[in-house]
């Protein structure tokens, strides 16, 4: 069971808080000596066609052994516990239905978590404040953009370093590390390569003349694990399992064809989007966005491809790189209201 996938539903927010997509590894290890939020069963209840759909946490100290009961109002919706999920679409949901979900520990429900209502809209809206600019200590100016860095434990002493383009800022102010290769469009921060202890970033690079378009280096030295030439600003770039072939998360960019994490070319074809990915269809691949739509990262037939093949489908509807790059949904897609496993 611990290979279950447990999310919620899927909250596109309209957050405009980051031009790199961050797939940070959101499993929590009870012996971690970080300090932990104490985090509600968050549950979130969203009208859906056919009914409603309730999602919610899966906490970090929860043992992969409990299951859970929903509850509409006083009436159980589940016939059985549920076990493989954290969400449950109640086909009888109306807009005026309230939910409660009680975790079931060896066989004992526990206490209710806070009644929730469905959503009154499938999206929230998250403000931020962006600070004030001002001038470094040697008289130059600044400011603040909510796409500016990664953050993330990466030379695991329990305190976050920031990844800023080629740059990695020990929690110090020091520099962990520069691979040298200047700006890029687009990073991705996590446990890319999972044969390997610690996270990698994934990143593509703008200048034509870097040593590589795209690359994937290790962030506590900087030392690149693998990269290719691609000689022209490479300005996207994504990384996300969506191949199951190969382990961890596969990498793609214009001119490097669709890579694992160990950087071998798995094929040519690049999916049809380079943009964003998303845990949609609760299982453990991730899906594309692609707007104004989400489009499957698996074989429609659910199974396994056996030749190289574009991973993402559907590709029809191909909408123009600037009709993408307009639409946009937000900078920034994540779970912010539940947890996977
Ligand atoms: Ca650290
Ligand atoms: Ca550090
Ligand atoms: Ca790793
Ligand atoms: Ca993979």
């Amino acid at each position: 069971m611990n290979k279950r996938f447990r999310y919620t539903a899927l909250l596109c927010l309209g957050v405009m808080l980051c031009g790199m997509v961050t797939p940070m590894d959101s499993q929590v290890s009870a012996a971690s000596t970080r300090q932990m939020e104490k985090l509600s069963r968050g549950a979130v209840a969203v009208k859906v066609p056919e009914g409603v759909l309730v999602s919610w946490r899966l906490l970090g100290t929860e043992a992969d052994s409990v299951s859970f009961n929903l509850y509409r109002g006083t009436s159980k919706v589940n016939d059985t516990p549920i076990t493989s999920r954290t969400n449950y679409l109640d086909k009888a949901g109306t807009t005026s239905s309230s939910y409660t979900v009680r975790a079931v520990v060896n066989g004992t429900e526990q206490a209710a978590s806070p009644v929730v209502k469905v959503w009154s809209s499938n999206n929230l809206d998250v403000p931020i404040q962006q600070p004030a600019g001002g001038k470094t200590p040697d008289n130059v100016s600044y400011a603040y953009q909510a796409n500016d860095a990664s953050i993330g434990d990466l030379d695991g002493d329990d305190k976050d370093e920031i990844v800023y383009g080629s740059l990695v800022v020990d929690d110090n102010g020091a520099k962990l590390a520069n691979t040298g290769m200047g700006h890029g469009d687009a990073l991705h921060v996590g446990d890319l390569d999972p044969d390997r202890s610690g996270y990698e970033v994934f990143k593509v690079n703008e200048d034509k003349n870097a040593t590589y378009g795209a690359a994937m280096y290790d962030p506590r030295n900087g030392n690149i694990l693998w990269g290719v030439n691609t000689g022209k600003d490479t300005g996207r770039g994504m990384s996300a399992d969506i191949d199951p072939r190969t382990k961890g998360n596969e990498q793609w960019a214009p001119g490097i064809g669709l890579r694992s994490a160990k950087g071998a070319l798995v094929t040519n074809a690049l999916p049809s989007s380079i943009n964003f990915g998303i845990w949609w269809d609760g299982d453990l691949l991730v899906n594309c966005w692609i707007i104004p739509r989400q489009a499957k990262v698996k074989s429609t037939s659910g199974t396994i491809p056996t030749r190289p093949l574009p991973i993402c489908l559907p590709r029809q509807e191909p909408a123009p790189i600037t009709e993408r790059k307009v639409h946009l949904p937000c900078r920034l897609i994540c779970s912010v209201t539940g947890a996977r496993k």
